[in-house]
């Protein structure tokens, strides 16, 4: 059924993150797994996309503003097969198309380069408004981070989309509380956020990101609005950094993870336990 499918997908993107961040000893490997449940819900349920033409015209554009999330990216184009997974194999080596920061010009299905933090929702506002003057169906999904709230460019993109009435546009901000700098309360209060976007014009719903059900219901509420013009709508994601290895999920300087030789196998078995456990309690 589509939770599973979702799910399942999720666990093997994980997987994915762990084998990637192996083969670099480190790397922004918490962020990853605490946004596997919002990407997998992206890639396996919501987006229209043709694996084997990553520029189709009509496929929805999904915009990571996050640069240094593309770790987690790399896992779902793997996963919706635009990638080759055999290719996750190369992440951050030299020549490699999966560098560890996102670059569009390099990877096929990374539509903007993001590592600018700030920028993705004013380039999101944008691509949405000129799709409608099109007479485009396609829809514009942009994941932002909770750093990326401390930018003014993120704010000024929020008013545009509603004041233009961007019904297609649909933001997800992953609330891990964490920033390069420290715990999100510490660096600039935000909070409270839910109460911001509305007062923008959005259409707001707030759930924990790291469980599937609810990220879909959240999905299927703004599918299911009964808006002629439109009011862009914002998923904001409470998430867990490191979320399904609990090695991982209680690590000092989280943001960028340094991780021993030996404790890669034990953060795969970790992963794969919890979900066997979580899969027998749902059964
Ligand atoms: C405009 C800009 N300012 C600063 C940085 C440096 N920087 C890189 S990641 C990061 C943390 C931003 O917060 P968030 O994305 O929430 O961090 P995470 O949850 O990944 O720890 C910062 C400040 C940047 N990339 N771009
Ligand atoms: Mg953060």
């Amino acid at each position: 059924m589509r939770i599973d499918e979702v799910r399942d997908a999720a666990h093997r993107m994980r997987h994915h993150v762990l084998n990637m961040g192996e083969a670099q000893g480190q790397g922004y490997v918490g962020q990853a797994l605490g946004a596997a449940d919002m990407l997998a819900c992206v890639y396996a349920d919501q987006l229209s996309y043709r694996p084997d033409d990553p520029k189709w015209e009509g496929r929805d554009r999904f915009l990571l503003s996050t640069g240094h999330y593309a770790i987690g990216l790399y896992a779902a184009l793997a996963e919706a097969r635009i990638i080759d997974a055999a290719e996750l194999d190369s992440y951050g080596c030299d020549d490699s198309r999966l560098p560890m920061s996102g670059m569009a010009s390099y990877t096929p299905g990374m539509e903007i380069s993001g590592g600018s933090l700030g920028h993705g929702l004013t380039v999101a506002v944008g691509m949405a408004l000129g799709l409608r003057h099109q007479g485009s169906p396609v829809r514009v999904f942009n994941f932002l981070s909770d750093g990326e709230l401390d930018e003014g460019s993120t704010w000024e993109a929020a008013m545009g989309a509603a004041h233009h009435q961007l019904g297609n546009l649909v933001a997800m901000v992953d609330i891990n509380a964490l920033q390069a700098d420290g715990p999100t309360a510490g660096v600039l209060r935000t909070e409270p956020v839910a109460d911001k976007w509305t007062a923008c014009g959005w259409f707001t719903q707030r759930v924990n990101g790291n469980d599937v059900e609810a990220l879909l219901a959240a999905f299927d509420e703004i599918a299911g609005r009964a808006a002629p013009v439109g009011t862009p709508a914002v998923i904001l994601c409470d998430t867990r950094v490191g979320s399904g290895v609990p090695l991982l999920e209680n690590r000092e300087k989280a943001h960028f993870m340094r991780i021993d030789a030996d404790e890669w196998q034990i953060c795969r078995e970790q992963l794969t336990a919890g979900y066997q456990e979580k899969a027998g309690v749902d059964a």
